[in-house]
């Protein structure tokens, strides 16, 4: 039988493998040494009391270990539920709570304001009893593999809401498996690539997409801190992919020494998480020779449509559904199915749709059907041949350098501060983030002031530009029209 958890199929093949799995920091690292780790971890977790199902909380910043805790997570049955390092204490104190973790696992600097709500342990490497490393270090480097199957959840992905807090997407061995098997196949991974990863692993996209996709195909991944544009730059020669979100693709572009010869042993390069303006896919195209491809996806969904890796990748558009999910174009309001060429809501089915918000039901059955369609709230048409173009979003969503910052939050915020009446949080073209957020603020207030009232939220959803006018522009029923406020900012940011 097909394996049908992500142990048995990421994990299990390569236990004896000298084959290289990541490289960092000049050093590498075998896939049967990673895997001893992720045993160090998996044995860690069931020290500090987790079982199966108890949900762990981590947010450190990217390292192989950070890897480990993931692939350890997995082998123990504990939730893996990721954090963006951006978040302040406040957000995080929210997630440790809503999602019930049993640990925190946090950067040693981090510790002391994180503390309270629950145990906490740290990536300290001085041996302190508080230190997760510490109990690492403590374990065998072979662990039990937990009972599991393909519906057993695998990790929670928090992700904002245009309403309310943020919800829990809950996603199983199945849905992060079949995405892998799929996203491999499509896209051509073997045992031969080497995938540079300069993507955080907090979100799907770095922690799924990249390493579960590289995991299958047994290659191996350039793992750097970030997206650093030299440090990419001296790697495309002894690369053979790249993932990355169109601000990759922007930066390569503004540097001079991006040509053929520099890509000239590269296979692939994807881009996802936000839209690629045709543009940019042109010029590169120009540039290097390549085509980007680009794909389509969400947290609560994964991956679920790409552009072909053989046959035309067409600039500006994400591609086909990927072949076991079903999509729809529908009827935003009613629901019904639309015609080819129309513009409506994205819908998706398959095994790569979610299970769900944790403890939300209310919110689940507004955004996924009873007959398991999943409502995206990303607004495209499709052409007769299935490809698929987004044109814009039916939710109030900003993805700025591919990072989501949703209004309704960073309006709660500026609208809690002494002296505002009301404010409007928009997103408008920016050359570098593809879009920047800009609250647009009523009241008696300066915007140095609106500014410096944002610290508990984290840095990537301050808004760039902060503007105190005396009211907003609304519609005849009295609602504020954000559509007219984006076009009076579009070039804002115009370079
Ligand atoms: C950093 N800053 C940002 C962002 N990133 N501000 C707005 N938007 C951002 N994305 C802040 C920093 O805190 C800093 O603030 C200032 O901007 C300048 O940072 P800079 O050095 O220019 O940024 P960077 O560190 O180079 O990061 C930009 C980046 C990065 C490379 C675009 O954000 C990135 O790697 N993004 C990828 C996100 C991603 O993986 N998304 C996938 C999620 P200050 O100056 O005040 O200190 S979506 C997903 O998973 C779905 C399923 C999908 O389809 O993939
Ligand atoms: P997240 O909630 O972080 O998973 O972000 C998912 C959202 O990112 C989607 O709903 C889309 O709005 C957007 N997105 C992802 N990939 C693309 C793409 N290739 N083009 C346009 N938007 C994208």
């Amino acid at each position: 039988m097909a394996p049908n958890t992500l142990y048995d199929a990421l994990f299990a093949p390569h236990m004896d493998s000298a084959a290289p799995f990541l490289e960092w920091q000049g050093r590498r690292i075998g896939y049967a040494k990673f895997l001893r780790l992720a045993a160090r971890a998996a044995n860690a977790y069931a020290a500090a009391g987790l079982g199966t199902g108890d949900r762990v909380v981590v947010q450190v910043g990217k390292s192989p270990i950070a890897l480990a805790l993931y692939a350890g997570a997995v082998q123990a049955g504990v939730v893996y539920l990721p954090l963006n390092t951006a978040y302040t204490p406040d957000e995080v104190a929210y997630f440790r709570e809503d999602s019930g973790a049993r640990l925190l696992i946090c950067d040693p600097v981090s510790e002391q304001a994180l503390a309270g709500g629950g145990p906490v342990l740290t990536l300290a490497a001085d041996g302190d009893s508080g230190s997760f490393l510490d109990l690492m270090a403590k374990q065998e480097d072979v662990a039990p593999v937990a009972e599991r199957g393909p519906d057993t959840l695998a990790a929670l992905l928090y992700t904002s809401g245009t309403t309310g807090r943020s919800k829990g997407a809950m996603l199983t061995h199945r849905n992060l498996l079949s995405n892998a098997q799929a996203l491999r196949e499509l896209w051509r991974f073997t045992d031969r690539d080497r995938l540079i990863h300069a993507l955080p692993i907090f979100h799907t996209h770095g922690l799924f997409v990249a390493t579960n996709v590289t995991l299958l195909a047994r290659g191996s991944m350039i793992l750097l801190p970030r997206f650093d544009l030299d440090a990419v730059i001296a790697t495309l020669p002894r690369a053979t992919t790249m993932m990355g979100v169109p601000t990759f693709y922007t930066r390569l572009l503004d540097d001079d020494r991006l040509d053929r010869a520099l890509t000239a042993d590269m296979r692939l390069f994807i881009s996802g998480s936000a839209p690629l303006l045709a543009e940019t896919h042109d010029r590169f195209t120009a540039r290097t020779g390549h085509r980007i491809l680009e794909r389509y996806g969400m947290t609560e969904t994964s991956m679920s449509t790409s552009n072909p890796y053989e046959g035309d990748r067409r600039a500006g558009t994400v591609g086909q559904p990927l072949p076991a999910t079903e999509l729809k174009i529908r009827d935003p309001e009613t629901g019904a199915d639309l015609p080819p060429g129309e513009i409506g809501v994205i819908e998706v089915r398959g095994p790569n749709v979610f299970q769900g918000y944790w403890n939300m039901p209310d919110k689940t059955a507004e955004e996924l059907r009873p007959d398991g369609f999943f409502i995206t709230g990303d607004l495209a048409v499709q052409a007769e041949d299935g490809y698929v173009t987004i044109v814009g979003r039916a939710k109030d969503l900003v993805i700025s350098g591919g990072l989501n910052v949703y209004p309704k939050e960073v309006e709660e915020a500026i609208d809690a501060l002494p002296g505002v009446v009301e404010s409007a949080v928009i997103g408008v073209p920016h050359p570098d983030m593809g879009e920047a957020a800009v609250a647009v603020v009523v009241g008696d207030i300066a915007p140095d002031t609106v500014r410096s009232g944002l610290s508990g939220l984290a840095p990537f959803k301050q808004p760039r530009h902060v503007e105190v006018v005396s009211e907003l522009p609304r519609n005849t029923m009295g609602k504020v029209q954000k559509a007219a406020l984006r076009k009076s900012h579009a070039r804002l940011f115009a370079s």
